[in-house]
């Protein structure tokens, strides 16, 4: 069990603090769980496998988190391009503060300019990191839809989510890369036909990924002005478009002006994977940043389809089977 070693100084902080971590420390033995794909435990909470430290923030974010109606939450089931509608988003958002030549992103990698929630909801023990965040907050998180307040996703708070999804072969194959490169070497090497079962069945990092993708396909149906759901074979074919969706989306639809001084086209240059991946930040090993995952980590090919590099034939057919019969009835379709 994990347990309040990330918060050291947990006795003293506020009473309503202390019981929130009180009732995840109780709470996370009761739960099923199982090793995952890299370090740690994965606990299967209300439906879906999570980190004890990340079911902790979700617990945070449900007992004391005061969203504003100016919030921005990137939402995605990992691997699905996180890394890539952070730099899109904060590049939309931020378009009049920068010059592209010295722009924030050629010294940050995504994830330091919007940050990931369930993890920076435990800076300082407490809310009080992001409650001091100004607006508008950009935040990312991995955390199902259904984890997240009434007060976030009902129709009257206006902050809103950007949602993105991918094949989930390609999903999968980007996965068990990461996982492979993150496991300690201590383990034995993550079999790809293994991981590839559990991926099937549900448990991997914030899985089942199908329910995950409904949750928020759902939520963009029922409130469109709250979620907005993109898929990452889309933003391939045509950034342009899905850039301009996304500012309006967000209020900050592009000026005719804008328009005409091509900013569009530098935002999607700029985030684009060639220009990221080259970046000098984004080249960074873990060792020179004390953190568990390196910048270059988060750049793998960018690609859609290389699954077939992978997947034999009839894992490609059970995935495909296995997302066709999730779903059925539900009025979604992947394609
Ligand atoms: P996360 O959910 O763990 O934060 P995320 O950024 O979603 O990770 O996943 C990384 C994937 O996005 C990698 O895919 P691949 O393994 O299939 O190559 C990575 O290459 C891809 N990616 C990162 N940046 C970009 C980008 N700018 N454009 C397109 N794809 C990108």
């Amino acid at each position: 069990m994990e347990t309040s070693k990330y918060f050291p100084s947990v006795e003293t902080l506020d009473e309503g603090y202390q019981k929130t971590f009180k009732n995840c420390d109780e709470l996370l033995p009761t739960l099923p769980q199982t090793k995952g794909w890299w370090f740690g435990q994965l606990f299967q909470y209300h439906g879906f496998w999570i980190s004890g430290f990340c079911i902790r923030g979700s617990m945070l974010n449900h007992d004391h988190f005061k969203p504003r109606s100016t919030d921005i939450v990137v939402a995605t089931s990992p691997k699905c391009g996180t890394t890539w509608l952070r730099a899109l988003v904060f590049s939309i958002i931020n378009r009049a503060s920068f010059d592209f030549s010295d722009h924030p992103l050629r010294k940050a990698n995504p994830q330091d300019l919007v940050p990931f929630f369930e993890k920076i909801i435990h800076k300082d023990g407490s809310t009080s990191f992001v409650d001091g965040i100004p607006s508008p907050r950009l935040l990312s998180t991995h955390l199902p839809y259904s984890l997240f307040p009434t007060r976030m996703t009902d129709d009257t708070s206006a902050c809103r989510f950007v949602y993105i999804y991918r094949d989930p072969k390609d999903v999968f194959v980007s996965k068990w890369h990461f996982a492979s490169k993150l496991r300690p070497k201590e383990l034995p090497p993550l079999s790809l036909e293994e991981t590839f079962d559990l991926f099937c069945k549900g448990v991997s990092h914030y899985g089942p990924f199908w329910d995950h993708v409904l949750g928020y396909w759902k939520a963009s149906v029922e409130s469109p002005k709250k979620v907005l759901f993109l898929k990452y074979e889309d933003v391939k074919k045509e950034p342009l478009g899905c850039v301009r969706k996304v500012a309006e989306f967000l209020g900050v639809p592009f000026t005719p002006e804008e328009e005409n001084k091509e900013i569009v086209e530098q935002i999607v240059k700029l985030c684009s994977f060639e220009s990221m991946s080259n970046q000098d930040v984004n080249k960074l090993d873990k060792r020179y940043q004390q953190r568990p995952v390196s910048n270059s980590d988060f750049f793998r090919k960018g690609e859609v389809g290389d699954w077939v590099n992978h997947l034999s034939p009839q894992m490609a057919e059970k995935l495909d089977q296995i997302t066709e019969e999730k779903l059925q009835d539900t009025g979604f379709n992947f394609h």
